[in-house]
Order: structure tokens, then C-alpha cells, then sequence
């Protein structure tokens, strides 16, 4: 298989133990630079903090690479030439030999090749404010519907249309459990103001479920929702205001496509003044203990 396993990840797999996969779209279009590299090592050492082996997930020259080192960590940050990949882009960028930061879509895909069963992000992508003219929804959620991972996020961020994209995972099959939480978190903030069917209170619990529907072949993946943590949340009133300003803003610079998120995000730490960046942080790395115990608990 033309798939690149990291010595340390292979190991891991082949004797059963814990692994986290991780995305790159975060690191080179979600975050700003130079953060962007120490942030994707705090991330890694959070997986390893809780008892997992990390498998960042990225296309470097061509390889899709499943777990990086720190030359290859360092390309995906900081090369300009590295571009955002969904899961169509893989076998072009492929048979290009380009360097590739892999959106959740694209690293769950990957990821499920390799063996990993679950994986960690900050906000799942979704449908997009407007997608009745623009059609813009992520295929983040198509791919969840038909890929066997669990995916350990924040929700989707309130950039998007939040109660269509409950919609559409309600009708795309893919169960959204929350955990320690009966509300969607909104990424930015605990509550997106939506309320959630399902609740799990420990990492055991979402281990039996992922059991429960592998033993009934419910085959695609599932969402674990994780607030980020109160006190670490974003304020609400500077929240509402960045947010209002940031679609306003997309709107008259004319940005659509794969390019809507990345500004986005920008918009924000820009405008919060890296105080959107510490929630973002904060709450992927909170992801990233949660998808260990959970990727240990499918072991125990
Ligand atoms: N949400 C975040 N940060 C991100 C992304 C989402 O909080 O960097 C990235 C993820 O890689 C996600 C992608 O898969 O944006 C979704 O992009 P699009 O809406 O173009 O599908
Ligand atoms: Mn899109």
C-alpha cells in the first residue's frame, strides 16, 4: 500500500496499542504561523500524555504519511507550497508528488486505511450559512457517513449553519454522542444552543458504542462531541461581534470554496487578537486527551 507508517505508529498498530490519528489542515490553514508548529507538538504530546502514540496525517511529496517527524511537521507548517486536500484532492496531489495538509475528510479517510479507529480535531466541518445558494457544505460529513472512525471534536464552529449541519449527520447516519454534555458544543463557546440526543459520561462508554456498531455493521464513523472547558471559552459578546464582522467580511472579498474556513479562522484570531487562538488551543488539546482514553479504553 502506498501509505507511509511512522516506525513509532506501525509499532503501536501491529502490537494493538492505543493510537490517535491527527489532521494538518489545522496546522497549516487553521492556525497562524509560527504558532502553528509548537501548537501541533502540544497537540501530539496531549495523545502521548494520555496513553496514546500520535499519528499526525499528512501528504508530504507525494506520500501519504500517517505520522510525521519533525522535518515533515515542519514542511506542513511552514511550506508554502502545501496545500488543503479533502479526500478527492488525495490521488491528484498523489500522483503530482505535492505536499498535502489533510482536512478532517481526508485524515479520517486515511487514517481508517492505516488501522486507526479514532482521531482528534478541533471543529468538524459542516454545512456552511447560505448552502441554499452556494451548496457549501463540507465533505467532512459524507466521508464520516461512510468511514470507520471516531472522530473526538468541539462541534462545529458557529461560522457554520449549525442546526442544518445536525441536520444532515442526522441524516447521514452518523451518531453524535456528547460527551459529559446534553448540549452541541459551538466550538468558540460549551453551548452552541442545540441539544443533543445522546450522552456519554466515559471514554468506556463510547468504547462499547463503537463495539455495539461494529457487531451490528453500522460501518461509518461516529462524532464524540467535548466542550471546551468553561472557563476556557471564548467571551460570548466579543464572540457574537467577531463573527457577525468575519461573514461580512467573507461576503465582500468574495471567498467560496475550500478558501471560506481557512479565512474565516484568520478573521477570527485576527480580530480577537489571539484570544480565539488560546480557546482554539485549549480545546483541541482537551480533544486530543479525550480520543487517548478513548483509542485505550477500545483496547481494554
Ligand atoms: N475547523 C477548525 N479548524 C480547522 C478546520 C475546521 O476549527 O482548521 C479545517 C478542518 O481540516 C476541516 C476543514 O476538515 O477545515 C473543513 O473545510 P471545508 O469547510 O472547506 O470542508
Ligand atoms: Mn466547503
Amino acid at each position: 500500500m502506498h501509505l507511509q507508517i511512522h516506525p513509532e505508529v506501525a509499532q503501536a498498530l501491529d502490537a494493538g496499542r492505543p493510537v490517535v490519528a491527527l489532521e494538518s489542515t489545522i496546522i497549516s490553514h487553521g492556525l497562524p504561523r509560527p504558532d502553528n508548529l509548537r501548537v501541533a507538538r502540544e497537540i501530539e504530546q496531549s495523545v502521548r500524555d494520555g496513553g496514546a502514540v500520535p499519528a499526525t496525517i499528512a501528504v508530504v511529496a507525494g506520500v501519504p504519511c500517517i505520522g510525521l517527524d519533525d522535518e515533515a511537521l515542519a514542511t506542513i507548517a511552514n511550506d508554502d507550497a502545501v496545500v488543503k486536500v479533502s479526500v478527492r484532492d488525495l490521488g491528484t496531489l498523489v500522483a503530482k508528488a505535492g505536499h498535502g495538509a489533510t482536512t478532517v475528510a481526508a485524515t479520517s479517510h486515511l487514517a481508517a486505511l492505516a488501522g486507526i479507529e479514532v482521531f482528534a480535531t478541533g471543529g468538524l466541518g459542516g454545512v456552511h450559512r447560505g448552502a441554499r445558494e452556494t451548496w457549501d457544505e463540507s465533505a467532512d460529513l459524507t466521508t464520516l457517513s461512510i468511514t470507520p472512525v471516531a472522530v473526538v471534536c468541539a462541534g462545529v464552529k458557529s461560522i457554520l449553519d449549525v442546526h442544518a449541519t445536525l441536520e444532515r449527520l442526522e441524516t447521514l447516519n452518523i451518531p453524535v454522542l456528547g460527551y459529559r454534555t446534553d448540549r452541541f458544543p459551538g466550538f468558540y463557546l460549551a453551548d452552541s444552543g442545540y441539544a443533543l440526543d445522546w450522552r456519554v459520561e466515559s471514554a468506556a462508554e463510547v468504547a462499547a458504542v463503537m463495539h455495539a456498531r461494529s457487531a451490528l455493521e453500522c460501518d461509518g464513523g461516529l462524532l464524540v462531541v467535548n466542550p471546551v472547558a468553561q472557563a476556557d471559552e471564548l467571551d460570548r459578546e466579543l464572540h457574537d461581534r467577531v463573527l457577525a464582522a468575519g461573514l461580512a467580511a467573507a461576503d465582500q472579498a468574495d471567498v467560496h470554496g475550500k478558501d471560506v474556513t481557512p479565512f474565516l479562522l484568520e478573521f477570527f484570531h485576527t480580530a480577537t487578537e489571539g484570544r480565539s487562538l488560546e480557546v482554539n488551543v485549549a480545546l483541541v488539546r482537551s480533544n486530543a486527551t479525550l480520543a487517548a482514553a478513548i483509542a485505550s479504553a477500545l483496547r481494554a
